[in-house]
């Protein structure tokens, strides 16, 4: 596993959980960022996989502000210990699924295709944010005319060369302008940790749906839940208007 920037902590596979004392309880507690409160969500479906003892989700730092504190800073995260480094030369983005021509890139592909840059906040739905970071790439949706969409397809799925993280878009959300196949991340291309060369950069949603390290785009008949969906995150993961919130959006 490369985790050679410099900014990065340590991998932690349970999103930021903290095992050293945080209570694996009936409550899920969210940091609200931004506005410095606490969400507590009850009898939502993370309380739900808490009872049924897959508590992954929730044992994550109980207040989300601590990982404010230092400010502006990205947090690491994996779901699988260590993941392969791909580079022009090996480097692949395959779309099937429900298209009428499948098609394959390469990193010289997709830099061939219209590019856009977008400055947002980057928002962790366990309450750590990065203001007005660029990114850039090519739009999804330039990516899934190319293949053709065929009728009955209605969602996407994203899958990443970690052999493990998966995400999903319904076919309205993955057409948006501010969802990007993305090759660059602060004006760089996107380094190891941060999922390059190519990760999906979902502007509008909490960052749990950027996948990183992207490698398959299938385009589907419905929605399937992606990694972090299954264990209790939502799917439609809207900053400000999901997972317990429904502050304002912030971006
Ligand atoms: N493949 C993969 N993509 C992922 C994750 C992951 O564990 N694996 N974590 C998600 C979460 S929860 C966040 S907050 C961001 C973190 O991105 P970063 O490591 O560049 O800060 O990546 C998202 N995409
Ligand atoms: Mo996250």
């Amino acid at each position: 596993m490369s985790n050679s920037d410099s900014e990065v902590p340590a991998p932690r596979k349970d999103h930021g959980a903290d095992r050293r004392g945080t209570p694996v309880g009936r409550r899920v507690l969210l940091g609200m960022v931004g506005l410095g409160a606490v969400g507590v969500v009850t009898g939502g479906p993370l309380e739900r996989l808490v009872s049924g003892g897959l508590d992954v989700v929730a044992r994550k730092d109980p207040t989300g502000l601590s990982d404010l504190l230092p400010g502006n800073r990205f947090r690491y995260y994996s779901v699988t210990g260590s993941v392969p480094e791909r580079d022009e030369t090996d480097y692949r983005l395959k779309i099937d699924g429900l298209v009428a021509e499948p098609k394959t890139y390469r990193l010289a592909d997709l830099a061939a295709l219209p590019q856009e840059r977008l400055v947002r906040d980057v928002q962790c739905v366990t309450g750590w944010r990065v203001p007005r970071t660029p990114f850039a790439g090519v739009r999804l949706s330039t990516i899934l005319d190319a293949a053709g969409v065929s009728p009955d397809g209605g969602a996407v799925r994203f899958t990443c060369f970690d052999g493990e993280y998966t995400e999903s878009l319904t076919l309205e959300q993955a057409r948006r302008p501010d969802v990007l196949v993305a090759t660059a991340m602060e004006d760089k291309p996107i380094s190891h940790s941060h999922g390059g060369p190519v990760r999906l950069y979902v502007a509008p949603m909490y960052f749990y749906k950027s996948a990183k390290w992207l490698s398959g785009i299938t385009v589907t008949k419905d929605v399937r839940p992606g990694y972090w969906e299954r264990l209790g995150y939502d799917v439609d993961a809207w900053v400000g208007r999901s997972n317990g919130r429904d502050d304002a959006p912030t971006v």
